[in-house]
């Protein structure tokens, strides 16, 4: 039976991989790290209580800060695979956490990567390093392939540009098998709140049922390769697979922009978007031009969600992924779109029948 461990089991790509794996019959060991509450809420269907069975999903209690977790996990579990997945994943939280984003998403894969060689797993442990498409930032070739130059547009790109060469640097010094996806953006109803599909996807299905007034937005007119999270988990375990270690693009090879993002979940709510500024009249309410009532603006732009420095545009060539590995995604866009908003729609219904029953509603939205 493989064994594989898996940093960032708690996180979106985490849980998917994790599920994927034990139906591959793996052993899976997940690294969690410590908090106040239960964050466990995307992996709690393939827990097995440690009392009641000799599970082949185990959770153990580390931190990509922390080498002497790192190091004692590595070498308690002996991993055929390792897959660096745990990192502070937020681009514009990255400019608020600069030093915390660099010593986890950069110094962790390092870290991850000298306990392979202290422990002297160099030929048998395999590592899988979370690369991203926030690192070609100000693109310098369409579509981004593996052989286009980097240039990185915040701390977060800057920390996983490190993760990137040192990942490389260790293949080629001491003949690790370590590769790097380097995977353009991937959602699923399992995304976190506050990235931006899924914040369209909840404040609509919210606003719909009147949970929530508004949604607000920063730069509408960002372009973005969107995938299914599901789909890249498969082409992670792949990567680990071939013969010889490479570093792959992973993408869909179509873009769109968070404008018509929001436009295709409105559209699958059965919704018209009302914009901000466009079509209001001179007090900032939207008219419909079927003769409806005068109502506010539904999508506001709050510059408070503009970065210092943006990326404006993403489109992956997933060719070479393609050609060597077979993959392809098989979830389009639209149908990415509808289940994210079919899974919010039923929460926010969830949410609804709480506040008819005189409970307050979780509010939070960012
Ligand atoms: P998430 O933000 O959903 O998950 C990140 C995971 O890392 C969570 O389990 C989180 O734990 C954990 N984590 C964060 N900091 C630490 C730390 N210091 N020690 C231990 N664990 C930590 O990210 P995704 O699942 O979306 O992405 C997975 C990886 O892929 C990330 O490295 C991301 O940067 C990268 N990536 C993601 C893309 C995407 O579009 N999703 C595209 C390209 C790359 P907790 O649950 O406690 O917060
Ligand atoms: P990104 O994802 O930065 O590409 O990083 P995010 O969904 O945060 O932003 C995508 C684009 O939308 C614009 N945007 C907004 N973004 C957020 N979060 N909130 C808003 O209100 C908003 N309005 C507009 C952003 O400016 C940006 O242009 C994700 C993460 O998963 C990274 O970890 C990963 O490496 C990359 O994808 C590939």
């Amino acid at each position: 039976m493989k064994r594989a461990l898996i940093t960032g089991v708690t996180g979106q790509d985490g849980a998917y991989l994790a599920e994927l794996l034990l139906t591959k019959g793996y052993e899976v060991h997940g690294m969690k790290r410590r908090t106040s509450l239960f964050n466990t809420d995307r992996i709690d269907h393939l827990f097995q209580d440690p009392h009641k069975s000799d599970g082949r999903f185990v959770l153990h209690h580390g931190d990509m800060t922390d080498s002497s977790s790192l190091t004692h996990i590595i070498q308690k579990v002996q991993p055929d695979e390792i897959y660096n997945l745990a990192a502070q994943s937020h681009v514009a939280v990255s400019f608020e956490e600069p030093e915390y984003t660099a010593n986890s998403d950069a110094l962790g894969a390092l870290r991850i990567l000298e306990a392979i060689r202290i422990l002297g797993l160099e030929k048998k442990t395999r590592f899988y390093q979370a690369s991203t498409s926030e690192l070609y930032g100000l693109v310098q070739e369409t579509p981004q392939k593996e052989t286009t130059p980097f240039y990185p547009r915040s701390p977060y790109a800057v920390a996983k540009l490190y993760a990137y060469w040192i990942t490389v640097n260790y293949r080629e010094a001491y003949g690790i098998y370590a590769c790097n996806g380097i995977l353009f953006n991937h959602e699923s109803p399992n995304r976190g709140e506050t990235f931006v599909t899924r914040k369209i996807t909840r404040a609509l299905a919210r606003i719909k049922l009147g949970l929530q007034d508004c949604l607000y937005l920063g730069n509408l007119d960002a372009m973005r390769d969107w995938g299914h999270a599901k789909d890249y988990v498969e082409m992670q375990w792949m990567m680990l697979q071939q013969e010889q270690p490479e570093d792959f693009v992973i993408a869909t090879g179509v873009q769109f922009s968070v404008r018509q993002f929001v436009d295709a979940a409105a559209g699958e709510l059965g919704m018209e978007v009302r914009w901000e500024g466009e079509g209001a009249d001179e007090k900032g309410y939207w008219t419909n031009p079927q003769g409806g009532a005068r109502a506010e603006p539904i999508v506001s732009v709050d510059p408070r969600y503009f970065r210092p420095t943006e990326v404006e545009t993403l489109l992956g060539d997933p060719s070479k992924a393609k050609e060597k590995l077979g993959w392809t995604p098989k979830i389009t866009f639209a149908e990415l779109v509808a289940e994210m908003v079919r899974e919010d729609l039923k929460s926010a219904e969830r949410d609804e029948l709480v506040k008819k029953h005189g409970f307050s509603a979780f509010d939070y939205h960012e």
